[in-house]
């Protein structure tokens, strides 16, 4: 089997190459340099019409989407444990993945890059603070959803907790103080980075 990951440095494709290690199998990193802006050009549109970061390229088949590379990678090797063995577990993974992809993400984007989502000054300037105090209140969730757990899923570690560790480095990426504001997060992120 042949497999490729298209990744940019500190971006979300963090969370497949973290596994991709893990499982410990044979594939390729390509560099996509998103500050380049590598992932505009016509090589990697021909990859990924969307222009993000990661793809999984598996004996020429492309799958995007973190939420898709991460569980063929969790689901594919069950072996390895990374993926929950019971449906309704799998469900509640996907339901934190999903969650994490198009809510969390998009508060943060919405917060970074306001430009994606308005061209107006004034609007883009009230989107970067409505979107702030949106990743705020989700970052207080993830918190929350980590008080007293081991991993995100509880006792076992899965593809979920390195995608959560890409969002516990953006915070200071948006200069939060992660450590005093959320302790148990911070332990987390120690324990996937250890694991
Ligand atoms: N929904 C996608 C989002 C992918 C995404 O937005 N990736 C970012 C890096 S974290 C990217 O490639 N950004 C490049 C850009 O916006 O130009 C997923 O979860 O895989």
């Amino acid at each position: 089997m042949m497999i490729k990951l298209y990744y940019s440095p500190g971006a979300c494709s963090l969370a497949p190459h973290i596994i991709l290690e893990e499982l410990g199998i044979a594939y390729e990193p390509v560099l996509v340099s998103l500050k380049d802006g590598e992932n505009k050009k016509a090589d990697y549109l021909k990859i990924n019409p969307k222009a993000r970061v990661p793809a999984l390229n598996v004996d020429g088949k492309v799958l995007t989407e973190n939420v898709a590379i991460l569980t063929y990678l969790g689901g594919g090797y069950p072996e390895r444990g990374l993926w929950p063995k019971e449906t309704w577990k799998q469900a509640e993974a996907l339901s934190l993945m999903a969650w994490l992809a198009s809510s969390v993400q998009v508060a943060f984007a919405g917060n970074v890059r306001p430009e994606r989502y308005a061209n107006d000054a004034a609007a883009k300037e009230n989107i970067k603070i409505t979107c702030r105090e949106i990743l705020l209140g989700y970052y207080a969730d993830i918190e929350k959803l980590l008080t007293g757990k081991t991993f995100a899923m509880g006792g076992q570690y899965t593809v979920c907790d390195p995608y959560l560790l890409v969002f516990y480095r953006w915070g200071y990426r948006v200069g939060l103080d992660m450590k005093t504001a959320y302790p148990h997060w911070t332990k987390h992120a120690m324990r996937v980075a250890s694991h």
